[in-house]
């Protein structure tokens, strides 16, 4: 091998060491997921009508207080439905595939928790 050809060789290392993930990449796995505290009491909710970021694939932790039995719903594609017992500290977990706002309802109680806007 002459030592152009080995200079040649180097610096095509080099660039497809840029190009792919030596350091800072930019697609990061995701952050550890996202949690939401929501309470039911009296017939109110908090949160209502909130905004969350999120990614596809991240996993979305709602944990509910609730002095009433309801039905969350997670407008995804596919959806989600959670029964929500008279309880403390229950935990529904789930993620999103599609991109999108999705909508985390209460149907009992005909409140919007919260809309997640999911990224790809
Ligand atoms: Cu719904």
């Amino acid at each position: 091998m002459t030592l152009r050809a080995t200079l040649a060789t180097a610096s095509a290392a080099a660039l497809i060491c840029g190009l792919v993930a030596c350091g800072g990449s930019p697609s990061k796995p995701p952050a550890a997921g996202v949690d939401v505290n929501v309470t039911i009491a009296n017939g109110q909710v908090t949160p209502t009508n909130a905004t969350l970021q999120a990614r596809v694939h991240q996993q979305i932790t709602l944990h509910v207080t609730s002095d009433a039995t309801d039905e969350l719903h997670v407008h995804s594609v596919p959806d989600h439905k959670f029964q929500v017992a008279a309880a403390p500290n229950q935990t529904f977990q789930f993620s999103v595939d599609v991109p999108g706002n999705v909508e985390v309802e209460l149907h009992h109680l005909d409140r919007t928790i919260a809309t997640i806007q999911v990224q790809p």
